[in-house]
């Protein structure tokens, strides 16, 4: 049974518009290792941050396509977990409630969330890197990248690598639901990657709550209002528990 501060279930039992980011620790739980955790295999020597760049790609375009391939057979067999599901139904509970995620899994969807802003893209999405046309299909040449079939430009996932720009009409909409939030959560994030790590500072200048739900301390910890330190797939749904029976014994 998880103790929450009184006031913070409070807050949430009158809160109208609520903003939520996750990162990389949401989907944990579903078995997905997070950016920071260590790599495995024949991956384990790689740095993630040393992959996902347009640089690398120039570099060894086979070796960030095939990690990205592996990434996508795992994302292939993870479902969502309790956190998920629990944010799926947060969006019922909420006049306004707008999920932003730095996570390129497509889980925050697959659990039922309608309003989801993928800021750094989604990995089971290819396109190609000259022309940007979408593609569903590639041949599996183990040798090579596939290429695009109209422009044989090499294909890429559907990402953004560091030094590349976010979507704009993500991060707008991102920006524009935090200038008028009651609460913005951060959950799962180690909050370094920017700009979506500036999001819980712009919360806070226009007056939001500011909630972390994280198993570890982070730079924004000591900045939120409220930081609960935990996992999210059991923190989650104790705290949507918690504030259903408030606004049950009303
Ligand atoms: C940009 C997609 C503007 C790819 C990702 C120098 C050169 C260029 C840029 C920069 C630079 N210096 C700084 C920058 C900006 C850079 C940046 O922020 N760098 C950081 C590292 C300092 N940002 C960018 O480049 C961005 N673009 O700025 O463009 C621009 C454009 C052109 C020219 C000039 C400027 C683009 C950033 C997007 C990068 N792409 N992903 C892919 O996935 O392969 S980011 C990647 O990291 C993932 O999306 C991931 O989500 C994200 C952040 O990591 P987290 O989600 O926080 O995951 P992490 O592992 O870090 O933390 C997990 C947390 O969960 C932990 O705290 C853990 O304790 C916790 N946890 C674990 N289990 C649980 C849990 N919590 C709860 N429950 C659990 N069960
Ligand atoms: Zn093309």
């Amino acid at each position: 049974m998880i103790d929450f501060p009184v006031d913070l279930i409070r807050f949430l039992t009158k809160a109208q518009r609520v903003v939520v980011l996750t990162g990389a620790g949401v989907s944990q739980e579903s078995g997905l290792r997070t950016f920071r955790d260590a790599q495995e295999g024949l991956w384990a020597k790689y740095d993630p941050m040393d992959l996902a760049s347009p640089e690398a790609f120039a570099r060894d375009p086979k070796l960030v396509w095939d990690w990205y391939a592996w990434r996508r057979e795992a994302v292939k067999g993870v479902r969502p977990n309790a956190g998920h599901y629990a944010l799926a139904e947060m969006e019922s509970m909420f006049p306004m409630f707008t999920l932003v995620t730095q996570n390129v899994d497509g889980l925050h969807r697959m659990a039922g969330n309608k309003t989801v802003h993928e800021l750094h893209g989604n990995i089971l999405r290819v396109r190609c890197s000259q022309c940007g046309t979408f593609t569903e299909i590639w041949g599996d040449d183990s040798e090579h990248v596939p290429q695009c079939q109209l422009c044989n430009g090499l294909l890429r996932p559907d990402v953004v690598w560091f030094g590349e720009s976010l979507p704009l009409a993500e991060l707008e909409a991102a920006v524009i639901a935090v200038r008028s939030c009651d609460i913005f959560f951060s959950i799962g994030t180690s909050g370094v990657v920017q700009p979506a790590a500036s999001l819980a500072s712009a919360a806070r200048s226009v007056g939001s709550v500011v909630v972390e739900i994280n198993a570890e301390a982070t730079p924004l910890t000591q900045q939120a209002d409220f930081s609960l330190l935990g996992k999210s797939g059991s923190v989650l749904p104790a705290l949507i528990t918690a504030v259903k029976s408030v606004v049950q014994n009303r």
